[in-house]
């Protein structure tokens, strides 16, 4: 079995590499649904173009390119024997609406050009790489998010097929339209007893690492998360008719609600976000008779998740009483919080010493959900960021990377691999 080398990147090797990543990033922004801006959501057919380039890159890199059950596109590199277990790296490749061009799709390009230099030098690990673009992490499309690491990860859900998007067509139909099996999703999964772990670069979405002069760090942990669809129901009339104090106004009671969830948040230190709110009938001269909004509450834990939770709704179920209104709530979606593995976070930390000199790695907590979260169900993870520009916006056009970050990005996700690879035990 030739040892891994660490891969010479020449000084220009790992600015190359970013080059071509960030270039590759650029490729994908293009393949997009939205006129002027980035939109790619799950089993369309910017998704499938998507899969298609990824796929000519993982096999670039000396992978073979394959698209699983759940529409995930995946790179399979070999390891030393036939019947060596995966490391898994990866993130996803569908986006938010009018997205960034990094969030998630870098860690895709990350870990191909990572491989890339494996194979460049015939490098065997003592365990196959597979890398994965999974198909739906932001959820956008059918309300529930990680349907593609999910399916990796073996915890599909069937129930989930009969969940409808905004025009009402299923996933059942769109995963069949797609030309997937929708009674096969669950091929996908991989088998927990030949999975080392999984690995995952992805831009911080925060200023924190910028704040604190940091390209790079590693993630102690994912928060939980919950999403919601609540709804306030009143009645609608004539904006001229109805006296104000006869009214039962779903509007004010909705903004009441989401004035409530920034109060709790604040007080709690989680964070909520109402991002969606829809009023009907919605004409100027009606009073609103329903509005339904959207929460998404996240914490460091379960328990403080949902104590915030509590907390909201009984607000929200005052606000309805005070204005006569029906309150519902559906829960929508569940992401408990998780930790990164000591030891995979350890090759993590080891890669960005070797990439950046810094002896003592910058630790943080992600409050942005990954794929990592849904493949925990699979094996242990760990995490690297890399630095956002701008303020550290994400979820919007003006995201940004700097390529000095990402070429150091490239060399601490190898550097990582290869201390896996050197350390690598099989993790109890
Ligand atoms: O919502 C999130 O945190 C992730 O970007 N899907
Ligand atoms: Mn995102
Ligand atoms: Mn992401």
């Amino acid at each position: 079995m030739r040892r891994a080398r660490r891969a010479a990147a020449a000084p220009g090797g790992a600015l190359e590499d970013a080059v071509e990543a960030m270039r590759r990033c650029d490729v994908l922004a293009g393949v997009s649904a939205m006129e002027g801006g980035i939109e790619r959501v799950y089993l369309s057919p910017e998704h499938a173009r998507a899969n298609a380039q990824a796929g000519e890159w993982l096999e670039l890199a000396g992978m073979r390119a394959w698209e699983d059950a759940a529409g995930n596109i995946r790179g399979s590199y070999p390891g030393a024997t036939e019947d060596a277990p995966v490391l898994v790296l990866g993130s996803h490749l569908d986006t938010v609406p009018d997205a960034g061009r990094y969030d998630g799709i870098l860690g895709v390009m990350i870990a191909i050009a990572v491989v890339g230099r494996l194979h460049a030098h015939g490098a065997r690990l003592p365990f196959g790489i597979e890398v994965i673009g999974f198909a739906d992490e932001e959820g956008v499309r059918f309300g529930r998010t990680l349907l593609g690491s999910c399916a990796v990860a073996g915890t599909w859900d069937e129930a989930w097929l009969d969940l409808a998007d905004g025009d009402g067509v299923t996933l059942r139909d769109a995963l069949a339209a797609f030309g997937l099996d929708p009674a096969r999703v669950g091929d996908a999964a991989l088998d927990p007893a030949r999975v080392v772990g999984y690995l995952e670069a992805h831009i911080e979405q925060g200023p924190l690492l910028l704040d604190a002069g940091r390209p790079l760090g590693v993630v102690s942990g994912i928060m939980g998360a919950k999403r919601f669809d609540l709804a306030m129901e009143g009645e609608a009339g004539h904006a001229g008719g109805v006296p104000m104090r006869h009214r039962r106004d779903a509007l004010l009671g909705a903004a009441t609600a989401a004035l409530a969830v920034e109060q709790v948040a604040l007080a709690e230190g989680v964070v909520g976000t109402v991002g969606e709110m829809r009023v009907a009938p919605g004409a100027a001269n009606v009073i609103p008779g329903r509005a339904e909004f959207s929460l998404d509450v996240r914490a460091a834990t379960d328990a403080e998740r949902d104590r915030a939770w509590a907390r909201i709704r009984a607000l929200a179920v005052e606000a309805a009483g005070a204005r006569r209104l029906q309150f519902t709530e559906s829960l929508r979606h569940v992401a408990p919080a998780t930790s990164s593995e000591r030891r995979l976070s350890e090759a993590v930390e080891h890669g960005i010493s070797v990439a950046t000199g810094d002896r003592e790695p910058m630790e943080l907590l992600s409050k942005a959900g990954h794929d990592a979260m849904a493949i925990a169900a699979l094996a242990p993870y760990a995490m690297l960021f890399v630095r956002c520009g701008n303020g550290g916006v994400s979820h919007q056009p003006d995201e940004s990377v700097e390529v000095g970050d990402v070429a150091l990005a490239i060399d601490a996700f190898e550097a990582a691999i290869l201390a896996v690879a050197q350390r690598w035990q099989p993790l109890a």
